[in-house]
């Protein structure tokens, strides 16, 4: 007769090292993610050390043919419901499935580790601690898959509707052109108007935004962003800390991050920036006071950092594909768009021409 409670764990150890296994696997191959793999790698290491000295006892209970729960001892009609209401139906359900696994069975264990007979073997507390550790990394690749979604949908066009730039000019009207010309994302930057005033006019671009699947940041302020449940959030190297920032929001945000430097860049990376924008690429006259970086900078920083790159600062019609040659993801634009008395046809020129240097330089 196996010692049912040394049975118990020995299942629900496994459980836990595949569970966490797949969730490392995601970890690295999908997401590309070294963080999170090597936490949960770490994680699954410390069980396994934890629970070495008792692996031969383990394996001597195991009996999997005269397991109840066995696969081939389910029912044709019982495994067919099971599929129904676990097959994952994507990414975020395979996570949280596996995560869901291993939680439980650390549970198992670690009440299993109270028994008189089991104690001296194995430390409850330690399965407590890591069952702790895994909910906070659950969390952090929930978010990191979620925030991969809006990630990809940011290179291409990234228009800034700067209403003082707007000069009164309606923001719908032009934000509605400006989704018609093709733009992938709409920041609202505002740098007097009250928060009242601004609240009304980011709600409702919010609302077009999400109705056409263009992406809707708002510029410098944490509570507009959540306020309005923004898609994301973008600061400079002025604003809260990227890091206070995250804390005030959603885990499915974005935040996006300028810089003027490649350290500001790499800073930004090593804190969880989604994207950097980098610049003024070029002189611009819409910003007092920007440093002007220049191209070059997009050839290094695609080489060091694997965010997306947003290059800002007086890019036109004229400059756009050197820029989009040197490495820029995304290409963000004030004046080239909004200096426009035709919108959407400045938008889709742009466009153009961005795709056009993309497709050259796919070509080389
Ligand atoms: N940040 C750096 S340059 C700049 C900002 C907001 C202004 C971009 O405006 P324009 O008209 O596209 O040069
Ligand atoms: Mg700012």
């Amino acid at each position: 007769m196996p010692h049912q409670p040394l049975r118990m764990i020995d299942a629900n150890l496994n459980r836990s090292s595949e569970g966490l296994r797949v969730l490392e696997d995601v970890a690295r191959f999908l997401l590309e993610d070294a963080k999170l793999s090597q936490r949960l790698r770490t994680l699954r290491h410390d069980l396994a050390r934890e629970t070495k000295s008792l692996s031969l006892g383990l394996l001597s209970q195991r009996d999997s043919e005269h397991d109840v729960g066995h696969p081939y001892r389910v029912s044709p009609s019982e495994k067919k419901l099971n599929m129904k209401t676990t097959s994952p139906q994507g990414l975020l359900d395979l996570v949280t499935a596996n995560a869901k696994r291993v939680e439980e069975s650390l549970r198992v264990i670690e009440e299993l580790a109270k028994l008189p007979e089991i104690s001296p073997m194995l430390n409850s507390a330690r399965f407590e601690h890591a069952r702790f550790n895994l909910y906070t990394l659950e969390r952090d690749l929930v978010s990191k898959i979620s925030r991969r979604d809006k990630i990809k949908r940011i290179p291409g066009l990234y228009v800034i509707l700067d209403r003082q730039f707007l000069a009164g000019r309606d923001e719908l009207d032009i934000a509605g052109q400006i989704i018609e010309g093709g733009a992938r994302v709409i920041q609202l930057r505002d740098k007097q108007s009250n928060k009242g005033e601004l609240l009304l006019v980011a709600q409702k671009l919010k609302e077009l935004c999400s109705q056409a699947g263009v992406l809707f940041i708002i510029n410098d302020y944490l509570d507009l962003a959540m306020a309005v449940d923004a898609d994301g959030l973008h600061i400079g190297q002025g604003d809260l800390p990227l890091l206070v920032v995250r804390r005030g929001l959603h885990i499915d945000k974005i935040v996006g991050c300028s810089v003027t430097t490649v350290s500001q860049a790499i800073r930004g990376q090593n804190e969880g920036a989604d994207y950097i924008a980098v610049g003024s690429i070029f002189p611009t006259t819409t910003k007092k006071g920007t440093t002007v970086v220049g191209v070059d900078i997009l050839k290094e920083l695609k080489r060091i950092v694997s965010t997306p790159l947003v290059a800002i600062g007086g890019i036109n019609q004229n400059n756009v594909g050197e820029v989009v040659s040197a490495g820029a993801d995304a290409v963000a634009v004030i004046s080239a768009i909004l200096g426009e008395k035709d919108v959407r046809g400045a938008v889709q020129k742009l466009v153009a021409k961005m795709d056009l240097a993309r497709g050259e330089c796919q070509n080389q």
